[in-house]
């Protein structure tokens, strides 16, 4: 499939974001946005009212990528935000994650996961055949500009094995360190959605629209034959 793009918000220029997002709409596949709460990661980023803001102007679907400890608490509270996809972490639902997607897609909602790197693909495979997309991090949780873990693309690899075994129809994302030292191996390893934040786009170019060119081209020069 054509790979998908998702720019992560949390690394846009917020004092800009308006223009950012309409000039993402025309380019971009999916918006990525980070929520943290500081207590399942330590840091704090972007939030369900920051959703609620950009709706209006994102023409494109918004995935939330939720880093907090109590995910059920912001279920509803994301859905009339506007959110398309929510997407908790597996070490954080799987008290009751099928109760969470239940409640999920009742509103309205895609259905995603989010793997840390040390969590391995076996820990949500009873609830596999009930996603949209599963995430795999390759940098731990919480922060921008990290160490990509090569380590992770044996799990992205099973994710594509598993999903053509199974015939699952969940997207395969990556997240953290998507840029030009990774796209090859990530893209032969199974990746379809690429998280673009810092590294791959934004620090491009001070101009979106140059940063965007300059991203495509750098992944298409990577991913050749
Ligand atoms: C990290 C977060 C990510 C980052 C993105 C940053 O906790 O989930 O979505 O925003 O990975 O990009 P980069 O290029 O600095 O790794
Ligand atoms: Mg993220």
């Amino acid at each position: 499939m054509k790979p998908l793009f998702a720019p992560s918000l949390m690394c846009a220029d917020l004092l800009s974001i308006k223009e950012q997002v309409e000039i993402l709409n025309d380019r971009a596949d999916l918006y990525h946005i980070d929520i943290m709460d500081g207590h399942f990661v330590r840091n704090f980023s972007l939030s369900p009212s920051f959703v609620e803001q950009i709706k209006p102007v994102a023409k494109l679907p918004m995935d939330v990528h939720l880093m907090v400890e109590h995910p059920e608490d912001f279920l509803e509270m994301l859905a009339r935000a506007g959110a398309d996809y929510i997407s908790p972490h597996a070490e954080t639902i799987n008290r009751d994650a099928f109760r969470t997607y239940k409640r999920i897609r009742e509103l309205g909602c895609k259905t995603g996961v989010v793997l840390n790197p040390a969590t391995p693909l076996e820990y949500v495979r009873h609830y596999l055949h009930l996603l949209d997309k599963i995430t795999i991090l390759t940098v731990d949780a919480g922060f921008v500009g990290q160490t990509f873990i090569p380590e992770m693309l044996k799990k992205i690899e099973q994710a594509k094995e598993w999903k053509e075994k199974y015939g699952y129809t969940y997207l395969i994302e990556v997240d953290g360190s998507c840029n030009e030292k990774t796209y090859r191996q990530l893209s032969r390893a199974g990746c379809e959605v690429f998280i673009v934040g810092a590294s791959g786009l934004f620090q491009l170019d001070p101009d979106l629209r140059v940063a965007w060119e300059k991203m495509q081209n750098v992944f298409h020069r990577c991913t050749a034959a």
